[in-house]
Order: C-alpha cells, then structure tokens, then sequence
C-alpha cells in the first residue's frame, strides 16, 4: 500500500500537479489524490486534447469518489481499444468532422466506373469447377462472422444469429452456419490423400449488445456439434460519442461520470483479429484464406465454394462476393474509382454515397438502373475472402485500422451542432483502401436467388421498399431458402411445381415447395447431383426435410410433407409415392402479440397437418418406398 501511495506521489511530482497543466480544470486537480499513476496519465491526455468539459462538475473529493475512479477506468478502456488511444480518437475525429462541416467528399478526386470481375452462372461447368477447387482449398481457411450489430433496421429482440433461417425446421442461422463449415471441412478433409483431420476455425465477432447471448447459445447447444476449441468469440468495444466539431466527448445524459459510447461498426474486425494474435497461429499451421461473412444471410453458403474457388484460381488478395444490384438498394456498390492523379481502386462505394458521387462526376441522374434492370455496380453482399498472407503483412503496418467515417446529424444548415452525439464508424469492406496499387483486388457475381436474402428490415418498413426492389426481411429471407432449393433441384433434374405470388406482411413473394436439407447432405452442386437420379416431382405445396447425410432420392412422387432423419452410417433411398394432407402456411398479423415475434416477423406460421417422418438411427441400407 505504502508503495502505490509513494508511486502516485512520484507521479504526482513528475506531471507537476500543482503547475500549469490541471489549472484549466481546478476539479480535476482537486481530485487528484485520488487517481492512480495512470489515471493521473489519462486525465492530462483529456486535457491537453481539450476535454476539460469532463470535469467542471466534479465535487470535492470525498464525494462520489467511487464514481470518478469508475470514471478513469472507463477513459481506460476506451484508450487501450482503439488503435493509437483515445488521443488519437479525438484527433482524427476533428479532421473528419471538419471535413463534414466543409461538405468535402471522402472520394473527391475520384471518378467512378464499372469494374471488372467473374460473373459466374449457377450449375455451368465453370461453377462446378470452381466449386471443386473451393472445396478442396476449404481445409485452409478460416471463418470469421460479424455478429456485433444490434440488428436496429429489424427491430428484434433477440440477436440476430438466433433466428430461425427458416421456420420448417427451426434451425437457426448460427447452427446452420455451424453445419455448413462443418460439412465443408468434412468435404475438404476427405479430398487429401489418406484423409485429414484439420479442424475450419471459427471466429465470432461480438460486442456488449451480443456477446452473453452468442455465448449464452452456442454453450446450451453444445457448439451445434462443433469442437468447442474451434470456436473463438473475440468482442468489440464501443467508441466514445462526440458532441461537437471540437470533437468533446459527450457524456451520458443520465450519468454525468460515464462518457457516452456507440458502435464502431464491422470494420473493428481487422484490429480485433490482429491483436488476438490469431492471424499468425492461422499461418504457422498453414492458412491461406480469411473468410468473412454477416449474421444473417440464409443462402451464403451456397455461394461460399465458387468464392473460394475464384480467390485461388484467380489468386486474388481480396475476393469480395457480390450480385446484381438494384439502384437505391441498401447495399454498397462496388466500383472502380481513378483519382485525377492516376491511382486506382476497386472498392465498396456505401449505398449513402454512390449516388452523390456518381451525381458530382458527370452522371447527373446520380444510382439509376441500366438497361439490364439493374445498377451497372454489382452489390456488395460483404462476404470477403482475403488471402492470409498479404492479410497479415498489410496489417502489420496499419494494426488492422481501418479508413473511418463521421456521420452526423446536424441540427441546421450552420453545421455548428449535432441532434444526438455522433461517433466515428468503420466498415469491414474498406480494408482494402490501404493496400497498393500491386494487390489483386477482383470480385465475384452470383445471382441474387443464389447468394443473398439478410434479414434486417421489419415487416413495416419492408412493406415499403420500392416496388422490384428486395425487401430483406424474414419473410422474405425464408422464402428465398426455399426458393434457392427448389431452383437447384430443378437444375438436377427434378420436376419442381411453385413460384405462387402471395402476400404476407403486405410484402408479395414467391412461394415455393419447403425444401431444406442439411449442409451434409449437399454443400456443392454436385452433390445435389450425385444424390438425386431418376423422375422426381415435388408439387407446390410440398414439404421435404432432409436430416441425413446419405440420403438419396431415386423417383420420388411427392405432394404432401416428408421428413427423413438417418444417422451419418444409414443409406437411405427414397422413392415412391407420398401423398398427405402435409404442412400448410397460415398467415398471421405481425401486431399480433400473443404470437413469438420469431412468428410475427415473418407473417406466417407452419400448420403441421399430416406429414409421414422416417427415422433410420442404425447403420445400414435401407429403402424407403410407399
Ligand atoms: N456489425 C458488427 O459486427 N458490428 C457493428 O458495430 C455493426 C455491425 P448491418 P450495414 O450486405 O446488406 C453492410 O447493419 O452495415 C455486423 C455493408 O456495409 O446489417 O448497414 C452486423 O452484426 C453494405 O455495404 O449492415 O451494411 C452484421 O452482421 C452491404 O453489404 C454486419 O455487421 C450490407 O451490409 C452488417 O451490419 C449488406
């Protein structure tokens, strides 16, 4: 004890507490004593970046002292999570907000144009093709979810992770995640020689509204059958709100000793998964690829393969996955943009941006569609590959910061004071406006009913995206699993009746047959072929859950619903007739409150009339023929 007191005294003597630098703020300096070394460290730094604001209503010390230590140890926090600390923080806050006060745009200089990159074609050779490679590349990656959104657009309570992909099975979007990495690595694995026995990390990113809930999900369900030591949950810090142009942090209205925090955005990734040390555990046992992805589209891991398959064939540093994209749509648009001084860059353009930017270089009409219906910028989905190697060496230069931006809104034209404190953001998808000129940064399109259906609009505000553009909500978010799934089938030969225009939750989608399997049954397009043969046919109003990984239908006739569980060592074949009353869609209100919100969201709920279910949990061959 006696030490801690002579080492605050020392400290005390060398920041020379009773000169110049606490003057400006005489509460602070009364209150010294009661601060350890380092605290006493960050209370100058506040000063001297002129946040002295902090303290004028600081009482004599012997009150509320525990509220001032709880004061420092959040300074603390806040200074030790952000790259370069709280000084830096503010610093580059000034700058931004200056420049947003001035109206300058963060891509002045440049000038749009359309990149190029591969466009793949669902079941053409060239997709099998990349898939087989992808496939086999898997073994060396790893993947990394953003989870850390509040999820605000979709009004939720929950997180968003623990939703239901679709309400057929229940299975929620981080267990069919789960399964999907884990098909993958079997699928991989059993591709080496001799097999392989390499585990696919999976790292989660959280933050403060997510963590205990993902923890919380993935312990009570037992991993959804991964081993626990693949799974890595790495959390965001908030950042400290600003309420100014002078970039003075705002503190909490309802606790003047708690300076406000916000979300930082998905950009916190990089320095997260940089500091974790991770990065270099990943190559010292032989990574090459870094997978990103978002935490609730239903359909990525049908496209995931390609993907993979186009960063190593096409040896790209950065591989960002996008589709055809509807001008307006809120999602970025990828672009090509050539500075006045020759550099050039292929990168996400935010939604909010584009149409500005294209508005200030010569397209007045600003983001419009072209003559294919679609925006000439194909739409970042913000699924990333990047290949570990040139990952690690451009981080180790800028420690995973990522270029930020400042959004605030202002109160008036003078642009002198905000509505609410703003903060600084990062986006995951600007990591590559630091690399240079030599990295190869391409991108892959896929189509829309392949690749991307997130949920992240409530059913009032989906009911109001413009009409022909996506509505991203779970409505339809389910329908487009179904859909997906229906649409390969048919590419393998089955007879698929559906595509019925109905409406729920005042949004209109197409309604398939229920089709779900799990990600061992198929994970590629060929194993969707190799596991069906024959005349199949599946009516409209079908259901079919596959629950097995051997599964094979051989002329199946199905109109009603059919379940089929096996174990890993059954080999089921299915054939036949089914015919039963089957699982009917019921509409439901979304204000509904005696119903789960998980219903009420998506306007429907699933009637489970008549279905026939078969079980195989011993090993063996076994037919199954009504
Ligand atoms: N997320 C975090 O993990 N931490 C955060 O602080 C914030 C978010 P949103 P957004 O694909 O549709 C992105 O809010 O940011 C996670 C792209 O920028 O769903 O509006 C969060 O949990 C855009 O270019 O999306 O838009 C979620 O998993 C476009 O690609 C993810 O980050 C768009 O997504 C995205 O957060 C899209």
């Amino acid at each position: 004890m006696a030490s801690a007191v002579d080492s605050t005294a020392d400290t005390l003597s060398k920041l020379d507490v009773n000169a110049d630098w606490a003057s400006s703020a005489p509460n602070l300096k009364k209150n010294l004593s009661l601060l350890s070394p380092h605290q006493i460290e960050l209370g100058k730094m506040l000063l001297e970046m002129g946040q002295g604001h902090l303290f004028e209503h600081w009482p004599e010390p012997g009150v509320d002292d525990d509220q001032k230590r709880a004061f420092f140890d959040q300074v603390a926090r806040l200074n030790l999570s952000y790259p370069g600390g709280l000084a830096s923080y503010m610093k580059i806050a000034r700058e931004l907000l200056a420049d947003s006060k001035d109206g300058r745009n963060p891509f002045d200089g440049f000038t749009p144009s359309v990149p190029s990159g591969e466009s793949l074609t669902f079941g053409d050779d060239n997709f099998v093709q990349f898939e087989e490679t992808g496939v086999r590349e898997m073994q060396n990656a790893a993947f990394v979810l953003v989870a850390g959104g509040l999820g605000e657009r979709l009004g939720y309570n929950g997180i968003k992770v623990a939703l239901p992909r679709e309400s057929s099975t229940g299975t929620c979007f981080l267990q069919h995640y789960i399964e999907s990495i884990l098909a993958l690595q079997d699928a991989s694995c059993r591709l080496v020689e001799g097999g392989s026995s390499k585990l696919i990390p999976f790292v989660i990113m959280t933050s403060d509204d997510t963590h205990a809930r993902t923890f919380e999900l993935l312990e009570s369900n037992s991993y959804f059958g991964m081993n626990p030591t693949q799974v890595k949950l790495l959390k965001q810090e908030k950042v400290a709100c600003l309420d100014d142009n002078d970039a003075r942090l705002a503190v909490d209205p309802r606790n003047k000793y708690v300076i406000q925090t916000k979300p930082h955005g998905h950009g916190d990734v990089h320095s997260l998964l940089y500091s974790s040390g991770l990065l270099n555990q990943w190559r010292d046992a032989g990574l090459r690829w870094v997978l990103f992805f978002q935490d609730t589209n239903g359909l990525l891991f049908k496209a995931i393969p390609a993907a993979l398959g186009v960063s190593a064939i096409k040896q790209y540093h950065v591989n960002s996955l996008a589709v055809p994209r509807k001008a307006k749509e809120a999602i970025g648009g990828i672009a090509k943009l050539t500075h006045a001084d020759g550099r050039t860059m292929v990168i996400n353009v935010e939604y909010n941006q584009l149409d500005p930017l294209l508005r200030a270089t010569g397209h007045p009409d600003g983001d419009v569609n072209c003559e294919t219906g679609y925006s000439p910028f194909p739409g970042n989905i913000n699924q990333l590959i990047l290949e570990l190697g040139p990952y690690i060496e451009e981080l180790t230069k800028t420690g995973g910061a990522i270029k930020e931006f400042v959004n605030p809104k202002y109160k008036d034209a003078s642009k002198t004071s905000f509505k609410s404190a703003t903060r600084l953001e990062c986006m995951m998808q600007d990591y590559p406006k630091t690399l240079p000129p030599t990295a190869r940064v391409g991108f892959t399109v896929m189509d829309i009913w392949l690749a991307y259906a997130p949920v992240k609009n409530n059913p009032e505000d989906a009911a109001k995206v413009p009409k022909g553009n996506p509505y991203h909500s779970a409505t339809s978010g389910e329908m487009a699993v179904y859909r997906a799934n229906c649409r390969i089938l048919e590419k393998a030969g089955v007879e698929v009746k559906g595509g019925v225009l109905q409406v729920f939750n005042e949004q209109e989608v197409e309604v398939w047959p229920r089709v779900t399997w799990k990600p061992s049954w198929a994970s590629t397009f060929a194993d969707v072929r190799s596991k069906v043969s024959g005349s199949c046919y599946i009516s409209k109003d079908s259901t079919l859950v596959i629950n097995g990984s051997k599964i094979f239908l051989e002329d199946l006739y199905l109109d009603g619903a059919l379940v089929i569980n096996s174990i890993e060592d059954a080999e089921v074949k299915v054939g036949g007739s089914v015919k039963n009353k089957g699982w009917i869609l019921e509409e439901v209100d979304y204000k509904d409150a005696s119903l789960p919100e998980e219903v009420r969201i998506r306007g429907f709920r699933i009637n489970r009339v008549e279905q026939l279910e078969k079980t195989y949990n011993d090993p063996g061959k076994f037919c199954l023929k009504p």
